[in-house]
C-alpha cells in the first residue's frame, strides 16, 4: 500500500492536477493535499486538505507527524515574472519552503522528495537550441536565481546527507483545468481562453519568441514516472531536463485558426519578454530518457484539440 503522501501548494496549477491524479492512483485517504487558501470544488471534495504555509516548518512539521506523511511534492512557488516584482518574498517562499522539506528529509521525518525546477535556471549566455542537461547557468531573473540554488542544494542534500530528492526542469505548461499564475509562459494558456470567450488575443509576448513548452497531462506523467523510479536509475539529484515541444505565439496561434479560423492575435511584449529572451528555446532530454524512460505524448496541434475541447 501507498503511503501517506504530502502535497504543499496543491491549489496551484500543477498541484490540483497532481493531487487529483496521484488520489486516482493511490486512493482519496493516501494523498493530503495542502495550500494557504483552499483550492477548486473538486479538489477540495477530493480528500483531505490541510491549510498550510510551506514556508512554517512547525506546521508542516505537525502534519507530516499526524499523518505518518512519506512523501512530499513541494509545489508552491513564486514564478518568473511575479518574483520580478516581489523579489524578496519570491526568494523566502521559494528556498524557505525548500529548505523546510530537505530538513525533514534529513531528520528521517519524510522519506522521498520531489521539488521542481524550470527552464528558468537558464539564462542568455546558455546555448539556446536543444539546450544540453549540463551547460553555462547564468539566469537573470530571481525565479531562476532561486531555481538554481534549489538545484544545487538538492543535490548537496543528497550526496551529503542521502537525502532521496527528485526534480524535473519544468518548461511552460499547458492546462485547461487550473490557471497558471504569475509565470512568463502564461500566454500559452491564455490564449485559448480568449481564443473561445473573444475570438482574438493580445500576446505579452513576440510573434517569434520560441519556448519549450508542455502540456499538462504529460508534465503529470513525467513527475509520477520520476518518483516511482528506482533510486539507484537516477544519474541527477539536481534536476532533470524534460523536453516535450517548443513553439511561439504566432504558432499557437496558426494552430488555433485550425479550429477558430476567425481568431486574430496581436503583439503587445512587456517586461516579460526579457524573462522569456534569456531562457532556452528547445531542451534536449537525454539523461531523463535513458534514466526513467521519459517519453512525451503531445504536440502542439493535439494540444489545441484538447484544450479547446475541455474549455468549450
Ligand atoms: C514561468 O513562466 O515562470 C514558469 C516556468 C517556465 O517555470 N511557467
Amino acid at each position: 500500500m501507498q503511503k501517506p503522501i504530502l502535497i504543499l501548494g496543491a491549489c496551484g496549477q500543477i498541484g490540483t492536477e497532481l493531487t487529483m491524479e496521484l488520489r486516482n492512483k493511490y486512493g482519496r485517504e493516501s494523498v493530503i493535499a495542502s495550500d494557504i487558501r483552499e483550492g477548486n470544488n473538486s479538489l477540495m471534495e477530493s480528500g483531505p486538505f490541510e491549510l498550510l504555509d510551506a514556508t512554517n516548518y512547525e506546521a508542516i512539521e505537525n502534519v507530516v507527524m499526524h499523518y505518518e506523511i512519506d512523501e512530499v511534492y513541494l509545489m508552491a512557488a513564486m514564478l518568473s515574472a511575479t518574483a520580478e516584482k516581489f523579489p524578496m518574498r519570491a526568494w523566502n517562499l521559494n528556498m524557505g519552503s525548500l529548505f523546510n522539506i530537505l530538513n525533514l528529509a534529513r531528520e528521517g521525518k519524510i522519506s522521498k522528495i520531489f521539488w521542481p525546477s524550470s527552464i528558468a535556471v537558464f539564462g542568455p549566455n546558455t546555448p539556446k537550441d536543444d539546450t544540453p542537461q549540463s551547460t553555462i547557468m547564468e539566469p537573470s531573473t530571481v525565479y531562476g536565481i532561486s531555481k538554481q540554488s534549489g538545484e544545487r542544494w538538492c543535490e548537496y542534500y543528497f550526496k551529503k546527507f542521502g537525502v532521496d530528492v527528485r526534480s524535473v526542469r519544468y518548461p511552460g505548461l499547458i492546462s485547461w483545468k487550473t490557471m497558471p499564475g504569475g509565470g512568463t509562459t502564461d500566454y500559452a494558456v491564455e490564449i485559448y481562453h480568449d481564443a473561445l470567450k473573444k475570438g482574438s488575443y493580445q500576446s505579452f509576448l513576440d510573434k517569434e519568441t520560441r519556448l519549450p513548452m508542455m502540456y499538462m497531462d504529460d508534465a503529470i506523467r513525467a513527475t509520477i514516472s520520476l518518483m516511482e523510479s528506482p533510486a539507484e536509475n537516477l544519474t541527477i539529484r539536481s534536476s532533470y531536463n524534460l523536453g516535450s515541444m517548443s513553439f511561439t505565439p504566432n504558432e499557437v496561434a496558426k494552430s488555433i485558426q485550425k479550429h477558430i479560423p476567425d481568431f486574430t492575435i496581436s503583439y503587445a511584449p512587456d517586461f516579460r519578454q526579457q524573462i522569456a529572451d534569456s531562457w532556452p528555446s528547445s531542451i534536449d532530454d537525454t539523461p531523463a530518457r535513458k534514466d526513467w524512460g521519459w517519453q512525451p505524448g503531445f504536440d502542439l496541434d493535439q494540444t489545441t484539440v484538447e484544450m479547446l475541447e475541455n474549455l468549450k
